[in-house]
């Protein structure tokens, strides 16, 4: 009987991981563009130089909407690089199309809206669920890891 052809050869994992997690960084971009529209908006620049190129001094301080946009962009390096790391490793323990769809696009969703959830004020518990959605895959993935991995051993 012929070996089974894992999926990463067959080439349906690692796009799907590929195209979720550039959604994903594209999607940190975003957070870094609105970013800098709140501050020119709210005139509250980070540097004397940003705050003197747009009327003086004064506005060089810190603003509400400018610590949210920060604290999403925080939490999205807090969860979005370890799952550049998980989804690839994972990617290469020949799991099922299926299954692996499923986590990515967990994760994928989970962020999405963790963000507009963030951006947007939604109520509670609306981005502590997302998070929450995004999160088990990546357990899930990690423990997957450290199991293949203690196998080798
Ligand atoms: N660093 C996070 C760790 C826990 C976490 O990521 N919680 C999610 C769901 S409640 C969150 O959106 N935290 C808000 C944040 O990181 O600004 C925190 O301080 O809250």
């Amino acid at each position: 009987m012929p070996a089974p052809i894992p999926a990463i050869v067959s080439g349906q994992v690692l796009p799907a991981f590929l195209l979720c997690s550039t959604l994903l960084i594209i999607k940190m971009y975003v957070v870094a563009i609105i970013t800098g529209q709140v501050r020119l908006r709210k005139k509250a620049f980070a540097n004397p130089e940003d705050a003197l190129r747009h009327g003086g001094l004064q506005y060089c301080r810190s603003d509400p909407d400018v610590d949210r946009c920060l604290r999403a962009h925080r939490n999205d390096m807090e969860n979005i690089y370890p799952f550049l790391f998980l989804g690839l490793v994972y990617s290469f323990l020949g799991p099922s199309p299926f299954v692996a769809w499923t986590h990515f696009l967990l994760v994928f969703l989970g962020r999405v809206v963790h963000t507009v959830a963030y951006l947007g004020k939604l109520r509670a518990p609306t981005r502590s669920l997302a998070y929450t959605v995004a999160q088990l895959p990546c357990v899930s993935m990690a423990l997957q890891i450290i199991w293949e991995a203690a196998h080798h051993l």
